[in-house]
């Protein structure tokens, strides 16, 4: 059932969509408190895909650069907190895939418009890269590229589609990865959009 991408990960289909509603009505929650934001990269390019975060620490850039905040430097309150159905959700996810005990602390959410894209980086952000990072998609499909260890090693790329559970770890947590420009289009679940929830163990 699970498909291993590489040695340490693992691609779960449609793991998310029993709780798919659950999930998307979690997110609401999170947005109403701390909504989706146009962040910039330390060099002061604006990022195509708008952000939010829940749980103790969420994943921030700004011109100072890129980091783990306790807060939200928009409201400077905390990050509401993770929602117990996406915690559910990411620790059995994690379990399949070998990682019985993933205690993330951060969920970063990322929203894709059409045209939205991810450039190739690194997870680097983390204290501990023993711990997986666990991704799931909601919405519009998506085209993700998945390269080596090294920028420069040639990317495969995979459909993510609604409901779709990746978990990266062991040797594949520094791999290169990105996402193509989302196509246009409209989910009954989402509408125009993709949601990429990523839990991470980040403090
Ligand atoms: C492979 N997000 O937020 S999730 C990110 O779909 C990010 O929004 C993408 O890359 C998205 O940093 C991809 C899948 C993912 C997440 C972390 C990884 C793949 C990964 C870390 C290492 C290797
Ligand atoms: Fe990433």
């Amino acid at each position: 059932e699970a498909e291993r991408i590489g040695a340490g990960s693992a691609l779960l289909r449609g793991f998310a969509l029993p709780s798919a509603a659950d999930l998307v009505a979690a997110v609401d929650a999170v947005i109403s408190a701390a909504p989706f934001r146009r962040m910039s990269t330390p060099g002061g390019q604006a990022m195509s895909v708008t952000m939010s975060n829940a749980g103790a620490l969420g994943w921030i850039t700004d011109r100072r650069g890129y980091r783990y905040s306790p807060v939200d430097p928009q409201s400077g309150r905390p990050w509401p907190p993770l929602p117990g159905c996406v915690l559910s959700l990411g620790r059995a996810a994690a379990a399949l895939a070998g990682y019985e005990d993933f205690v993330p602390d951060a969920c970063l959410i990322n929203r894709y418009e059409p045209g939205s894209r991810m450039s190739l980086h690194q997870d680097r952000d983390e204290k501990d890269f023993d711990a997986p990072i666990v991704s799931i998609s909601l919405g519009l499909p998506a085209v993700f590229l998945f390269g080596g260890l090294s920028r420069s090693e040639r990317t495969a790329r995979v459909t993510l589609a609604h409901g779709d559970v990746l978990v990266w770890g062991g040797p594949d947590r520094l791999r290169f990865h990105g996402v193509m420009p989302l196509g246009a289009g409209e989910h009954p679940v989402t509408g125009a959009c993709r949601i990429n929830l990523t839990l991470r163990k980040a403090g």
